[in-house]
Parts: structure tokens; C-alpha cells; sequence
């Protein structure tokens, strides 16, 4: 049974998300999967609907009302995201599609521009294969050389190996602030500062740490940050990079085309302003408008409060977690990660364990995550992984666990090795 505390009241929040109240195979849905993708409250489905039946055109090109009043919107979700990690101005704001872009746009346009042979660039092992995969291709063009921070079994960083990875040759040091497989929550300033201390840029995957912790990119000093709207709350295709001002002004464009432009001549070309020098082609403006009504909702809320919300289910859900015999939970303890758990049962495969919860209505995630060198780590090619948000009740917790159960029971009677 329950006996915490929650910051929010789930009943109240449930009702803005429709899509949470339906049976999947007969048993009421219970939504664990939110790292992968949350879901979007009725205002963002609104948001974006509003758009489109009310003022669909496109953004700084018309000199007509509906195209003015899309620039508005457009613009004004912008500033909102701009308040919402703390940014200084808004024009260090620039939409991508989503993270994974938001990070190649800095490889393409910083890496390919700065990196060259005797300068390194600095990782994590429990990256999320987007904030390694395009560092890896940089180093490999630019023949820079490719480093990573090693993790310890308690799912921390080898903090004690810093000093010794990071040197003056170190021109950026790229890690996560929140483990997608671990939960671990990175001491994100520290690693910063260690980063600045050598000269190195500090670039933070926020994917997993914007949408459920208060964010100030001014606190943390960091160069760059990037985070997806898909996973707090917002429509699918909008994304987000934070950049310091100076860099990005510095910084060359990473795609070409219609509105990143001032001036095009047949054989020369010159740059928009900040944030739109980065913004080629027709945006997604929808996306970019339904964002600013999620962040509207998780504003309304207040992040310490989601935080909050999300740490009482974990730590409920751990313990819980601990009662199924034959569980291994990777990562340290619910104080020192976000609102997900990453597992695996002995005899049972992740993705088989997954068919099986989904039997029950609960959706999770199996698999590597997209994070393979983590799973490496611990010689497992995968894990089950179950992630809360701020609509999740302790009673889904508790239909995990009994689901697990019952997958025991039948890997029993069933060979499911
Ligand atoms: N992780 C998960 O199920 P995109 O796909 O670009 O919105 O986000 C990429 C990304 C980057 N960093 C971290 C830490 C992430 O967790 C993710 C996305 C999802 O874990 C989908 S693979």
C-alpha cells in the first residue's frame, strides 16, 4: 500500500488525458512507457487544433493576418521555452525536430567548423546513442579523439576519473543530465564547471531531465542544451537546442535554405539573425505551438512539483519492484535518479517479459533504449524499463508488480527462456 505523499493530485490531472482512460486487453491501461513518449493533455491537442482551423499559414513570410497571427504564436511558444530552462534570450532558442537533432545540429555545425586532429571530444557510457553516435562520426571526419567517461555498477559516473579525462585538449565534454536506462541524476554543474575549468564546452542532453525537474541552463553555465517536446507533454516532431549567444553567432548553419537567409545573390549568400539562421525551410509550427501550450501545463504545475510527484512513485515503485523474486534493478537508489527503473527477471527475456505486461495493459519499454553501451556495461542485451510522469498513480506500480508475478508464474509453466 501507498503511504507517501504526492505533491499532485493524479485524479484531477488524469482527466486532461483522455487517451489514459481505456482497458488494453481487458485491464485498465496503466502508461508506463513516458520515457520513450509522454502523453499530451486535451490543451496541447487544442493548442494545436486552434492552429490549424483558426489561423493555418505560414511563419515570416505573409504580410497577412493569418500569417502574422502564426509568427505571433510561433514566436511566443519560443519565449515561453526560453523561460522555462532559464535562457537569457530568446534567440538561443532554436526549434530542431528533437533532440537527436538538436545535438546534430552541433556536431554538423560547432564539431565539423572546431574539431581537428589533437583535440577530444568527451562522452559518457551511459549516453543515449544520440549524444554518441554523432560524436563519434565527427571524430571519425575530423580526426579528432573520441573519449568516454566510464560508469561504476551503482549506475554513477567515475567521477574520481574526470580530472584525468578531461585536459586542455578536451574541446567539448557531452554528457546527460538524466540516464534514460539508469535514472541517474548527473551532478550537472559539477561537470560543467570541470569542463569549463580545462576550456572545453559543455554540452547537456536534457531528454530525460527537462520534462521532469526545475531546468536553468544560467545555474548549470552550460553551452549547450538539447531536449525534445514529444516527452513533456508536447506534439511529436518539435524539438529544441539551447545555445549561448556568442557561440551560436560564431557557429556556421547546419541546414540551408528558405528563412535562415538575409540575402541570397546567385553565387553568395549571407545569414538571418539568431534563432532563424538555424531554422531552414517551413517549420513545425504546429509542433512549436502546441509546445508552448505544454509548457503553459507544466508551468501551471511548477517542475518542483513534478519532480516531486515523480519521486514518490519511483521510490513507491522500487520498493514494490523489490518484492518480485528474481529481479536485478540497474541504477542507484530512487533518491538519486528521476521517474523511471530499468530491469530485468532471471529466466524471462525483456521483450518476452513486455508481451506479457502488455497482456496485463501495462505499457513499457524492452530492449537496449537506445543505449546500448549501458546494457554493455553489464553484459545484458537488454532490459524492461518502466518510467513514470506526472499522471501515474501508485495502483500502476502496484499492477506491475502483480503482472510480474504473474509472468513468473507462467514462465514456470511455459518455457519463455
Ligand atoms: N529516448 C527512450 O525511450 P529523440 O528521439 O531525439 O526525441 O530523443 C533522443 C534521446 C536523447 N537522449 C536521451 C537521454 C533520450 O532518452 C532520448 C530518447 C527515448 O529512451 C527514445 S529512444
Amino acid at each position: 500500500m501507498f503511504k507517501g505523499e504526492l505533491s499532485l493530485d493524479p485524479s484531477e490531472i488524469r482527466k486532461d488525458f483522455p487517451v489514459l482512460d481505456q482497458e488494453v486487453n481487458g485491464h485498465p491501461l496503466a502508461y508506463l512507457d513516458n520515457a520513450a513518449t509522454s502523453q499530451r493533455p486535451l490543451s496541447v491537442v487544442q493548442a494545436v487544433e486552434d492552429y490549424y482551423d483558426k489561423y493555418n499559414a505560414n511563419v515570416h513570410r505573409g504580410i497577412h493576418k493569418l500569417s502574422e497571427e502564426a509568427s505571433e504564436v510561433y514566436e511566443h511558444a519560443r519565449t515561453k521555452v526560453a523561460e522555462f530552462i532559464g535562457a537569457p534570450s530568446d534567440r538561443e532558442v532554436i526549434y530542431t525536430r528533437n533532440s537527436t537533432e538538436s545535438i546534430n545540429l552541433v556536431a554538423y555545425s560547432w564539431g565539423l567548423d572546431s574539431l581537428k586532429p589533437g583535440d577530444e571530444v568527451l562522452v559518457t557510457e551511459m549516453e543515449h546513442h544520440a549524444n554518441l553516435v554523432p560524436w563519434q562520426l565527427m571524430c571519425r571526419r575530423t580526426g579528432a579523439t573520441y573519449r568516454y567517461v566510464p560508469i561504476e555498477d551503482g549506475g554513477h559516473l567515475r567521477m574520481d576519473l574526470l580530472d584525468e579525462l578531461l585536459t586542455e585538449k578536451t574541446k567539448l565534454f557531452a554528457f546527460t543530465a538524466v540516464s534514460n536506462v539508469l535514472g541517474t541524476i548527473n551532478p550537472v554543474k559539477e561537470l560543467v564547471d570541470a569542463a569549463h575549468k580545462v576550456g572545453a564546452l559543455a554540452l547537456v542532453d536534457a531528454a530525460q531531465a527537462a520534462p521532469h525537474m526545475p531546468i536553468d541552463v544560467k545555474e548549470w553555465g552550460c553551452d549547450f542544451l538539447a531536449f525534445s517536446g514529444h516527452k513533456m507533454l508536447g506534439p511529436t516532431g518539435i524539438g529544441f537546442l539551447y545555445g549561448k549567444e556568442d557561440l551560436l553567432e560564431r557557429m556556421p548553419p547546419f541546414l540551408a535554405g528558405g528563412d535562415m537567409i538575409r540575402e541570397v545573390h546567385i553565387d553568395s549568400a549571407t545569414w538571418n539573425d539568431l534563432p532563424w539562421k538555424f531554422e531552414a525551410g517551413t517549420p513545425n509550427i504546429a509542433g512549436a505551438i502546441g509546445m508552448g501550450a505544454a509548457v503553459d501545463y507544466l508551468q501551471k504545475i511548477g517542475m518542483d512539483r513534478v519532480h516531486a510527484q515523480e519521486h514518490a512513485l519511483i521510490k513507491y515503485a522500487m520498493e514494490r519492484l523489490a518484492e518480485v523474486p528474481g529481479i536485478r534493478m540497474y541504477g542507484p537508489p530512487p533518491e538519486e535518479r528521476g521517474g523511471l527503473v530499468a530491469f530485468t527477471v532471471d529466466g524471462i527475456r525483456p521483450r518476452d517479459l513486455a508481451g506479457i505486461l502488455d497482456t496485463y495493459g501495462i505499457a513499457v519499454r524492452a530492449g537496449h533504449h537506445c543505449a546500448q553501451p549501458v546494457h554493455d556495461h553489464f553484459g545484458i542485451p537488454a532490459t524492461v524499463r518502466a518510467s513514470f510522469y506526472i499522471y501515474n498513480v501508485p495502483e500502476e506500480a502496484d499492477a506491475l508488480v502483480n503482472a510480474l508475478l504473474e509472468a513468473r508464474k507462467l514462465s514456470k509453466s511455459r518455457d519463455l527462456k
